[in-house]
């Protein structure tokens, strides 16, 4: 055997950098299915049962390319359990001259791939990853002499650069950006399509039965499992949302609703990040539907800026800061993740609907993970290392890349403004004004203080009462602690009393 090919469990695209020049007759692909991937945070059960079979499909497809595939699945009995291991016994069985891999995702993943050469006595070679449309080289040049990593600036460079929704130099429509027209809160809306679901076939059956098996005790059900878990699904799966969702995309981006976890976000993250969707063709899908006149700019232009923007943004900023980034704790949170989080079991409507869900899909929409679960573990001080965990096993498009940045960064401002120029915190009226879980709350949002009142209310004074030394300078809270310091000291002492009360309780581990 020439090369040994190791292909991970997110890099299932046929274009992928370490099948370049493969030659089914001398080269040989290896993928394994491996406990310390499932198991280095505990993955919902969704999401590993899902990259299992996406990973199973891959195989096949390749082999029906001609290559051949050494496919490791779980309970094989000589299953060595880890990258190195299962590398290794490849190496002895098929004696290769080179192992080539794609450069990993993760940090963690980086590393192990570093001790290869040694493990193995036979050389690596390791090759960019082409999936991404800003090399780590560029992200690098561009950061370089900024005193802040404004996303909308690299965004404007990545625009140029694809030439998506450009006129020559210039942005179409005038702007680069229409956010202004896309926060508006959402009705129920009876006719919104429902999403496409994918059956399980064979392969995804042997696959759920497994994942209950091995991994009972993760977080999730398995009933109901609707991924797609091949191209060519997940290809149906664009084309439904294009057609019957991005046209209200932009005006419904912010707005929660209870029972419509799904509004009309896309459900393509997962696809995208695993390999089973080019996110540039995603974006000139996009953009072909305002060309045409089928979808509105502030809609597209929102979608795209969220793929070429944002996501390639945060993966900028994580190999640019990594590894003591995902050890950031700017505010010094200390606080243990309540139990709720793993239960859904909670008197607060809105962290109990999110949470539920996420639970149910190993899903949660941008706004939801943002505004309600991330806001509430910055008002409450929960450490972010913790959150950080809890984000990577509970959502199925979860890898560190893109979730460190997200979590640490934007929600938690444990960087201390790397990646946001001020921490998403808010009270209950954001969540009042952009859902309906109020309605249907033990708390009052209106309501500030004392029993009954929006906990989220208390906790947003008490949040900025006591990371003050850290976050008075700030400029963009130069408003909230204005206001603040107008309170009399009855109120301010009724807001540090309340929120005191409410963590004392939520700490005893009673029902909040
Ligand atoms: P849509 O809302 O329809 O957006 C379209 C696409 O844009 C997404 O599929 C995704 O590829 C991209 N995108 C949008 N926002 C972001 C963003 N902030 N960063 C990167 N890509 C983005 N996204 C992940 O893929 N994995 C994560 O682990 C993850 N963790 C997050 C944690 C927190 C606290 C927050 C606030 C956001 C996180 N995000 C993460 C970003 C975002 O919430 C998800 O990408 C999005 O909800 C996925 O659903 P969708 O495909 O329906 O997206
Ligand atoms: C997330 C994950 C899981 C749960 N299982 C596997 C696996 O068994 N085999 C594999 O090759 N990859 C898996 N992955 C994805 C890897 O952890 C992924 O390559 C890294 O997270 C880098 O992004
Ligand atoms: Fe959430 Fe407060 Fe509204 Fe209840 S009242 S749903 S706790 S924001």
């Amino acid at each position: 055997v020439r090369n040994l090919i190791f292909i991970l469990g997110d890099q299932l695209s046929p274009e992928l950098s370490s099948l370049d020049g493969a030659d089914p007759e001398r080269d040989h692909i290896l993928m394994c299915e491996v406990m310390a991937e499932a198991t280095y945070v505990r993955h919902h059960k969704r999401k590993i049962a899902f990259i299992f079979s996406a990973m199973r499909h891959f195989a096949e497809e390749l082999r029906a390319r001609g290559f051949q595939v050494r496919y490791v699945t779980l309970d094989d009995p000589d299953n060595g359990s880890s990258f190195g291991a299962e590398l290794r016994r490849a190496v002895e069985a098929l004696s290769p001259e080179r192992i080539v891999v794609t450069e990993p995702g993760e940090w963690r993943v980086l590393e192990d791939i570093k001790s290869w050469q040694q493990l193995t006595g036979i050389p690596v070679e390791m090759r960019p990853d082409h999936r991404f449309l800003c090399a780590h080289a560029d992200f690098r040049a561009w950061a370089e002499g900024r005193r802040e990593l404004t996303m909308e600036f690299f965004y404007r460079e990545m625009r140029r650069r694809t030439g998506l929704l450009m006129e020559g130099d210039a942005p179409v429509g005038g702007r680069w950006n229409f956010d202004a027209e896309n926060r508006k809160p959402a009705k129920p809306d009876l006719l919104r399509p429902r999403r496409l679901s994918f059956s399980p076939d064979e392969t995804t059956k042997t696959v759920l039965a497994l994942v209950e098996e091995r991994f009972g005790g993760h977080i999730g059900s398995l009933k109901g499992f609707d991924f797609a878990v091949t191209r060519a699904d997940a290809e149906t799966a664009l084309d439904a949302f294009i057609e019957n969702h991005l046209p209200q995309f932009g005006e419904t981006q912010d707005a929660m609703l209870s029972g419509d976890p799904f509004l009309n976000h896309a459900l393509i993250s997962f696809y995208i990040n695993i390999g089973l969707l080019d996110p540039l063709m995603v974006c000139r899908r996009a953009e072909a539907e305002y060309t045409q006149g089928r979808a509105p700019l502030n809609a597209v232009e929102g979608f795209i800026r969220q793929i070429i923007g944002w996501r390639e943004y945060v993966r900028g900023v994580y190999w640019l800061k990594m590894p003591d980034y995902v050890h950031s704790n700017f505010l010094d949170a200390r606080r243990a993740l309540p139990d709720f989080f793993w239960t859904a079991e909670t008197d607060m409507a809105c962290l109990a609907t999110v949470i539920d869900e996420t639970i149910k899909h190993a899903y949660a929409h941008h706004i939801q993970r943002l505004m309600v679960t991330g806001n509430f573990a910055l008002l409450a001080g929960l450490d972010p290392h913790a959150v950080h965990e809890w984000y990577l096993e509970v959502y199925a498009d979860a890898y560190e890349w893109v979730e460190v940045p997200n979590v640490i960064g934007m929600s938690q401002f444990a960087d201390g403004g790397v990646l946001g120029s001020k921490p998403y915190a808010a009270s209950g009226n954001y969540i009042s004004k952009m859902s309906d879980y109020c309605q249907n709350c033990r708390y009052d949002v209106k309501k500030k203080t004392g029993e009954g009142s929006c906990p989220f209310n208390s906790l947003y004074w008490d949040f900025l009462d006591r990371n003050g030394e850290k976050l008075l300078g700030n400029r963009r809270l130069a408003q909230p602690y204005a206001t603040w310091r107008r309170m009399s000291d009855a109120q301010r002492q009724d807001y540090r009393s309340t929120a005191r009360r409410f963590l004392e309780k939520m700490d005893r581990g009673e029902r909040v």
